[in-house]
This record gives C-alpha cells, sequence and structure tokens, in this order.
C-alpha cells in the first residue's frame, strides 16, 4: 500500500521543526514507518543547492535563479527519495516542499502563482501531498522566537517584516483555494495545544 506524504509550512519560527520531530515519534508510535526530510534538501545534491539558496554572501541571486534551484532539488527529491519511499509503504514528512515557492517566490519575491505553476506541473507531474500543514502566526512572534534561540541568520531570514506578511498571507490565500489538502494550525498556542491540533489531523489521515 502507498505510504502518505505530508508537508509542513509556515513563515521561520513558526515551530515546523519542533513538530516534524513531533510527527514523527507519533507516527512511529503507531507502527507506521517514517521518512522524514526537508526542503529546499533532502538529498545529497538539493542539500548542496541548499547551500547555494542560503547562504547570504549570493546577494546578487536572481528571482527566476532562486525559484528554478528550489524546482532543481525538489525534482532530485521527488525521484531519489520522496516516490520511492511512499511506493515501499512508508510515510514522508517534509519540512517545507512547493506551497514555499508559491509564498516565498511567487507572493513574497513577486513573481506569481502564475509562473511557478507550469514548472510545478512539469516537475511534479500532478504529484501533490496528501496532507499540508500551514504553521500559522503573527510574524513577530516567529521572529522572537527565533531571536531566542540565537544563531545564524540566513539569506532568507535578511528579509523584512512585509516580505514575511506577504510569505503568510500567500499561505492563508492557498489554503482557502483547496481546505480539503490543508489544515491551519494555530501556530501562537502553546506546543501542548499545537499538538493537540496535529493530532486531530493525523488521526483523521489515519482513517482515511
Ligand atoms: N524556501 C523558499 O523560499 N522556497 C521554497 O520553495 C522552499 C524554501 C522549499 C529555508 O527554510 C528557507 O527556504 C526558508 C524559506 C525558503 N526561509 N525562511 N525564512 P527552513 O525551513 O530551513 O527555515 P525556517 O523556516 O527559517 O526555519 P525555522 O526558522 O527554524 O522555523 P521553524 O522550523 O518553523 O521553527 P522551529 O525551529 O521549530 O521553532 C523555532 C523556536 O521556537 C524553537 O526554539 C522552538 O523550540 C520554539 N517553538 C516552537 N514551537 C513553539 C510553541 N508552540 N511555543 C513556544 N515556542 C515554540
Amino acid at each position: 500500500m502507498q505510504g502518505k506524504f505530508i508537508t509542513l509550512e509556515g513563515t521561520e519560527g513558526a515551530g515546523k521543526s519542533t513538530n516534524l520531530a513531533f510527527i514523527e515519534t507519533w507516527l512511529q508510535a503507531r507502527g507506521i514507518d517514517v521518512v522524514v526530510t526537508r526542503e529546499p534538501g533532502g538529498t545529497a545534491i538539493g542539500e548542496k543547492i541548499r547551500g547555494l539558496l542560503l547562504d547570504k554572501s549570493h546577494s546578487e541571486m536572481h528571482a527566476d535563479t532562486e525559484l528554478l534551484l528550489m524546482f532543481a532539488a525538489r525534482a532530485q527529491h521527488i525521484q531519489e527519495k520522496i516516490l520511492p519511499a511512499l511506493a515501499e509503504g512508508k510515510w514522508v514528512v517534509s519540512d517545507r516542499f512547493t506551497d514555499a515557492s508559491y509564498a516565498y517566490q511567487g507572493a513574497a519575491r513577486g513573481m506569481g502563482f502564475e509562473r511557478i505553476a507550469p514548472i510545478e506541473a512539469w516537475v511534479q507531474q500532478g504529484f501533490q501531498p496528501h496532507k499540508t500543514f500551514i504553521f500559522d502566526l503573527p510574524i513577530e512572534i516567529g521572529m522572537a522566537r527565533v531571536a531566542s534561540r540565537g544563531g545564524q541568520t540566513d539569506r532568507f531570514e535578511q528579509e523584512r517584516h512585509d516580505f514575511f506578511e506577504k510569505v503568510r498571507g500567500a499561505y492563508l490565500q492557498r489554503a482557502e483555494l483547496a481546505p480539503a489538502r490543508y489544515a491551519v494550525l494555530d501556530a501562537s498556542q502553546s506546543l501542548e495545544a499545537v499538538q493537540a491540533q496535529i493530532i486531530a489531523n493525523l488521526q483523521a489521515l489515519l482513517e482515511a
């Protein structure tokens, strides 16, 4: 039986990485074989592309280059890792996927959704996640969490507040257009409350 593909999306500091580990543990406890991964990245080639994309010395990177690199990494990720795992009956949980391209490159960089859709169709051939969790919260809360975590900033984290407002708005817009695929979670709540929302959705997915 085919496994299921779950993606986690949201603005920075929303709790995706934290809850990726939670979802992995929750599914494993129910006997499911889980592969956790991330974008950009997830494969040896993809992780090299991630390095190019996040390197803040690459301030000259054109938005088209950025988008095509995201999809180059994604093509490798789908073919090398995601599809084979699903075919073996494993569930795959990815920290970000194509919704991020719509939100960051389409909305925040101003490229428009219509330039992304044909590339998505070419790379994915109709392949889509079974469920996408959108960790939604006010930008300031996410930024404060990242600041208190400390560490280096990357090329995206140097963007300004209004850039991330556009990202947030685009995620919510996409969720409204296809409500069956998305679960919008209130990520400003406590970790326990966010995880209760996740469990409710995972249970529904298990029973589907
Ligand atoms: N990008 C793109 O532009 N186009 C694309 O197609 C793709 C990606 C695929 C890399 O992503 C960048 O690539 C990303 C978009 C772009 N840039 N940005 N910004 P990334 O996922 O690697 O980077 P990120 O989004 O910046 O990750 P992040 O800042 O680590 O966010 P997070 O994973 O959602 O947060 P977290 O690490 O789970 O949590 C942050 C802190 O908050 C941490 O200390 C937690 O313990 C704490 N936390 C988490 N949840 C809670 C709750 N509920 N209460 C209190 N504290 C909490």
